[in-house]
């Protein structure tokens, strides 16, 4: 590892080093990035598509009428992907579809009492916005994360904004991706105004009630503040900078766990990276073959500064690890150990879960079904990943016939008199004085 981070022995420093340990790399907002979105979703609010258009023009240096992408662009963006590409997204998409349906919230009907039915029925949110970013890559994945589940959830429309590329077109793959979901409500806007444009709706971008997808500190700080105004729109979660927790034993192969750690490594220069193991054979090979495979990446110098805020730590003992990685919380963990579903039960917090040498984390990214959109900066201690649920509400419904106002109306008398609330009681006695015979 360039500039390697040196083994740390966990059992060996005391709490106040621990924590300091476990810190990600800065993930504050800076003041000046907090008033920049918050001018930007001001300007949108405000102007619409003119406030677009030279938003556009300055952050991605491309000049816009119309934002829309057209089915003849549709068409030559399906025709540009190679094959082999649209072949292996089509493969993906079915089995992510295959592993969501079976996560959909689903109605159900309960008799509480005699003559007392409750029911929560499920409905697919009216206009969800799915942001795709296109950053230092783009992620046609990441349409199919969150479009596969859109349309399983049934919601009525699906808008999906990803930023132009310098010529004034979207990705083709992010295209076909979006395509084949079935969505055609594509909009060439990238970073916090295509959030606010979605978030607020202007004269071309329909208003959204809920948006969807990762981005970059803007992006992210954009989603935020909308989903706090009134006039904004809710968001699925915070999905910030990427990270990957290995747990290693004596048994994981160094290769494969190295792989796994530069995987994410090359995201993103604040991505964050830890290996754990109660080893040190296995973590010195391991900080040997990162240096050996950094060198062959083509996005080395990327990988290479997340490598600076990354961690080794060796433990007395694997059930130290997952202390560790339950307080850590992370986005990915992989568990590199022999009998990896054994130690499942210890998994207190993690985004998506890894289990043995012959599952890394690049087949949940792409199309072993998981979704990729999973909590990170330790979020996933409270919430879990994007699911088909994420895009639906869920209705209670209730029913009582007289027997069951019978059954169950002084039990709410009686709740009603202790807080001192009359009217509800007699909205209760009014109709049992009529359902006794
Ligand atoms: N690992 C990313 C998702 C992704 N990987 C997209 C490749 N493409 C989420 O943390
Ligand atoms: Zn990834």
């Amino acid at each position: 590892m360039n500039a390697p981070s040196a083994i740390v022995h966990w059992n060996g420093i005391d709490d106040a080093q621990r924590e300091r340990l476990l810190m990600r790399p800065a993930q504050e907002i800076s003041a000046e990035v907090q008033a920049g979105v918050g001018s930007i979703l001001e300007q949108v609010r405000e102007r619409g598509d003119a406030a677009l258009r030279e938003l556009t023009l300055r952050f991605d240096g491309v000049e816009q009428n119309r934002f829309a992408v057209t089915s003849e662009e549709f068409a030559a963006a399906e025709a540009a992907v190679p094959l082999e590409l649209r072949v292996a997204m089509i493969a993906a998409a079915q089995r992510i579809e295959a592993f969501h349906e079976d996560g959909m919230q689903r109605p159900y009907a309960v008799e509480t009492a005699p003559g007392v039915v409750c029911e929560r029925i499920v409905r697919g949110i009216g206009r969800v916005g799915l942001y795709v970013p296109a950053g230092s890559a783009p992620l046609p994945s990441t349409a199919l994360m969150l479009g596969v589940p859109a349309r399983l959830a049934g919601c009525a429309e699906v808008v999906l904004c990803t930023p132009p590329r310098k010529d004034g077109s979207a990705d083709p793959a992010v295209l076909a991706a979006a395509k084949l979901c079935g969505i055609d409500r594509v909009y060439k806007l990238g970073g916090a105004q295509a959030i606010a444009a979605m978030a607020f709706g202007t004269e071309s971008v329909p208003r959204c009630d809920k948006l969807f997808g990762p981005g970059n500190a803007y992006v992210t700080e954009a989603k935020r503040q909308a989903s706090t105004r009134a006039d904004g729109a809710a968001i699925d979660m915070p999905a910030g900078p990427s990270e990957v927790l290995v747990i290693a034993d004596a048994g994981a192969n160094p290769a494969f766990v190295a792989a796994d750690l530069l995987s994410q490594a090359e995201h993103g220069p604040d991505s964050q990276v830890l290996l754990i193991s109660d080893d040190a054979a296995l973590l010195a090979a391991t900080e040997r073959e990162i240096s050996l495979q950094l060198a062959q990446l083509s996005r080395r110098e990327i990988a290479e500064r997340a490598l600076a805020s990354s961690r080794l730590v060796q433990v007395d003992a694997l059930a130290d690890a997952f202390e560790i990685s339950n307080r850590y919380a992370p986005e990915h963990l992989i568990l590199a150990l022999r009998e990896p579903r054994a130690w499942l039960d210890r998994v207190q917090a993690a985004g998506s879960v890894f289990l043995g040498d012959w599952t890394p984390e690049a087949l949940g990214d792409y199309c072993s079904g998981t979704n990729h959109v999973l909590p990170t900066g330790g979020a996933a201690r409270a919430l879990g990943g994007l699911s088909v649920a994420s895009f639906q509400t869920a209705i209670s419904v209730q029913s009582a016939q007289p027997r069951g106002i019978v059954a169950i109306g002084p039990c709410a008398m009686v709740m009603a008199e202790a807080e001192g609330l009359g009217a509800h009681r007699n909205a209760v006695a009014l109709r049992l004085a009529e359902a006794r015979p």
